[in-house]
C-alpha cells in the first residue's frame, strides 16, 4: 500500500544530514525543571514576557494610566476592550464582579480564561516525537519551526526536520537555509512532489538515527481549500503508518495580528485534523495580545509558545499566570 515510498527513494528524497554529534537524553530531561521556578531565571523570563506584550501592555496604561488598587468595572471593561478581546467573553469573564475590582478579583477571572486547555503529558515522550506545523500563508510556520528547532537543540535534544512544503522550491529552500543555520539535518524532496514522502521518509530516518524530535513543515493553505486539506490528511495518516501515534503534535501557527481571523481559521483546521496546541506569532509588532484570551477561550486549546520576532531564538513558552500578571502589573498596585 505505501510502496510509493520505496520507489526511486534514492533519486526522489535527498537527505542531508550535516555532521553532529547526537546527544542521547532521556524524554524526562525535556521537562522544565520544577526548581527553576525560584530561581532568577525566571525573573530574567518574566522581562522578556513583559517586553514581548509592550504594545499590548501599553494599550492597556492607555486605559489606566495611574495604577490603583481597585479600579472600577467600567474602566476595566473598556480595556478589555481596547485590547481586542472578543466581547462575549469579556461578559463572561466579569459576570458578577462588584462595581470596583481588586487586583485578585480581576487576576483569578482573566486566568480561568485559559484553564479549559487540556492539560499535556509530558511525562511520557515518544521518541521520535513527530510535530506537523500547520497555517495559512505566511503565518510563520517555517520560521516557527526553526525557532523550535533551536529551543530543542539548546535543550540537548536531537532535530531533524521535514520539508513537507514541496508545494514551492523557494519554501524547501527556506527550510534548508535554517537547517544549516541551526546544524541539524534536513529530509526533503523536489519542489511538487507528494510532502507525505517527505513526512514518511523524514520519520523513518528518525527512528534509523534514534533522533528526539522531527519537525515537518507544510504548505500554507487555506482552511476552505479542499483539495490542499484532503493531503493534510494524507500527510497525518502517512506519519502514523511509519511510526505509530504520529503526528504526536499537531500544530496550529497563527499570526497574532489577525485576531477573530486567526480563531476562525483555527476552528476550521481543528474540524478537519484536529489540532493539539497553538503557537501565536509576531507578538513583537502589536497591541492586540489581547487575542490570545479569545484564541484560548474559543478554542479550547493550549497555547504552547508566543513568537516574538524574526530570529530563531524569538520563542517563548507561553504561560497564562505571567500573561495575566504582566496586565494587572501594568494598572494596580
Ligand atoms: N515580527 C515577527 N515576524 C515573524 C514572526 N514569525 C514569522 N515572522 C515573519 O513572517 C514572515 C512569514 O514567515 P514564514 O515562516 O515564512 O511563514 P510561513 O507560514 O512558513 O509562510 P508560507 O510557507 O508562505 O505559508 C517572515 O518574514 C518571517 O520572518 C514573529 O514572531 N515576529
Ligand atoms: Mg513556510
Amino acid at each position: 500500500m505505501f510502496g510509493i515510498f520505496k520507489r526511486n527513494k534514492k533519486e526522489e528524497i535527498e537527505e542531508v544530514v550535516q555532521e553532529e554529534t547526537i546527544v542521547k537524553q532521556d524524554s524526562k530531561d525535556l521537562v522544565e525543571p520544577k526548581e527553576e521556578v525560584q530561581t532568577p531565571v525566571v525573573e530574567e523570563k518574566k522581562s522578556i514576557f513583559a517586553k514581548a506584550f509592550s504594545k499590548t501592555f501599553e494599550n492597556f496604561k492607555s486605559v489606566v494610566p495611574k495604577k490603583q488598587e481597585k479600579i472600577d468595572f467600567e474602566t476595566i471593561e473598556e480595556m478589555l476592550i481596547e485590547s481586542d478581546i472578543e466581547y462575549e467573553i469579556i461578559e463572561k469573564a466579569m459576570d458578577g464582579l462588584p462595581e470596583q475590582i481588586k487586583r485578585s478579583e480581576l487576576r483569578h477571572r482573566l486566568v480561568m480564561l485559559f484553564e479549559h486547555a487540556p492539560e499535556v503529558d509530558t511525562s511520557n515522550i515518544p521518541k521520535p516525537f513527530v510535530e506537523l506545523v500547520i497555517g495559512v500563508n505566511g503565518a510563520g510556520k517555517t520560521t516557527t519551526i526553526a525557532k523550535l528547532a533551536t529551543m530543542y537543540k539548546s535543550n540537548g535534544s536531537t532535530v531533524l526536520l521535514g520539508a513537507g512544503d514541496t508545494f514551492r522550491a523557494a519554501a524547501i529552500e527556506q527550510l534548508s537555509i535554517w537547517a544549516d543555520k541551526i546544524g541539524v539535518p534536513i529530509v526533503k524532496t523536489k519542489q511538487g512532489h507528494d510532502s507525505s514522502a517527505v513526512a514518511f521518509d523524514a520519520i523513518s530516518s528518525a527512528v534509523a538515527k534514534d533522533i528526539d524530535h522531527v519537525i515537518i513543515d507544510t504548505a500554507g493553505r487555506l482552511q476552505t481549500q479542499v483539495n490542499l486539506n484532503k493531503e493534510l490528511e494524507k500527510i497525518v495518516k502517512v506519519c502514523n503508518k511509519a511510526k505509530e501515534g504520529a503526528p504526536h503534535q499537531k500544530l496550529m501557527i497563527l499570526d497574532g495580528t489577525q485576531g477573530s481571523t486567526a480563531v476562525a481559521q483555527a476552528k476550521a483546521f481543528h474540524d478537519i485534523v484536529g489540532i493539539d496546541g497553538i503557537i501565536v506569532t509576531k507578538l513583537d509588532g502589536t497591541a492586540k495580545g489581547g487575542a490570545l484570551f479569545s484564541i484560548s477561550n474559543q478554542l479550547e486549546l493550549p497555547i504552547f509558545y508566543i513568537g516574538v520576532g524574526e530570529k530563531a531564538e524569538d520563542l517563548i513558552s507561553f504561560s497564562p499566570d505571567e500573561f495575566v500578571d504582566g496586565i494587572l502589573d501594568t494598572i494596580y498596585i
